[in-house]
């Protein structure tokens, strides 16, 4: 029986504290660069998956009145073909969103541990053409509403070339695109490879994926594909 990889450690980011004592509260400068985040910022460090063009490694959150900060590194030697996503749970633990285990790209990735997702954002990235396209894609309760990131007012800047893959990707996202300024988000991020494969390697690290092929969970749906978990902000 084919079983989805589901997704159930996300960072919870709690965003009602006043800004004078929350780390997070900041605003980032979209270049690429880590030099204006802090170790406040940090959220979660991806295990190493031993995959040299799929293996993820930090994460970092942080947000202002107008845009949520993502930051994404990895550990990547090698360009190989892979998409990066991102869930993000505006409300979690309502159950409202998406809990299928078919993500909007296709690939094999559910939510679980209460967590039902409302936006995605995807890039795909191409062994020998680096950065492609870019979605932000809402649930509306019944499918999928694809976007690119600059038609929601959103924006990104990464390093890495089709030598070594990606090595760092910065996105801001307006409060406008995901329905104003929640209390509280949820979020992951994970690489998958083409259509119908599932996750490889998430942040935070999702341990359901261990318990799929090695190298953690696997490629293609031949087998038992995983499903990344969240974690709230
Ligand atoms: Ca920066
Ligand atoms: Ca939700």
């Amino acid at each position: 029986m084919k079983k989805g990889l589901s997704l159930a450690i996300v960072v919870l980011l709690v965003l009602s504290l006043t800004p004078a004592v929350s780390g997070l509260y900041g605003t980032k400068v979209l270049d690429g660069d880590l030099g204006d985040w802090g170790t406040l910022d940090y959220i979660a460090t991806a295990k190493d998956n031993g995959l040299p063009g799929a293996n993820l490694n930090n994460l970092y959150v942080a947000w202002d009145e107008e845009y949520l900060y993502i930051m994404i590194t990895t550990r990547n030697t090698q360009s190989w073909d892979v998409a990066y996503g991102i869930g993000i749970d505006v409300d979690p633990g309502t159950g409202n969103g998406y809990t299928g285990d078919t993500d909007a790209w296709g690939r094999r990735i559910g939510f679980g541990n209460g967590y039902a997702i409302d936006y995605e954002i995807y890039f795909w990235w191409g062994w020998n053409t680096g950065m492609g396209s870019d979605n932000f894609i809402t649930w509306t309760g019944s499918g999928w509403d694809y976007k690119g990131l600059a038609d929601v007012g959103a924006s990104f800047a990464y390093t890495g070339d089709t030598s070594t893959g990606l090595q760092t990707l910065e996105i801001k996202i307006p409060w406008t695109a995901l329905g104003g300024k929640p209390e509280k988000l949820a979020l992951i991020a994970w690489i998958a490879g083409g259509g119908d494969s599932s996750a490889v390697s998430s942040v935070p690290w999702d341990p359901a994926m261990e318990s799929l092929d090695a190298p953690y969970a696997s490629w293609f749906n031949g087998d038992s594909p995983a499903m990344v978990s969240m974690a709230g902000i």
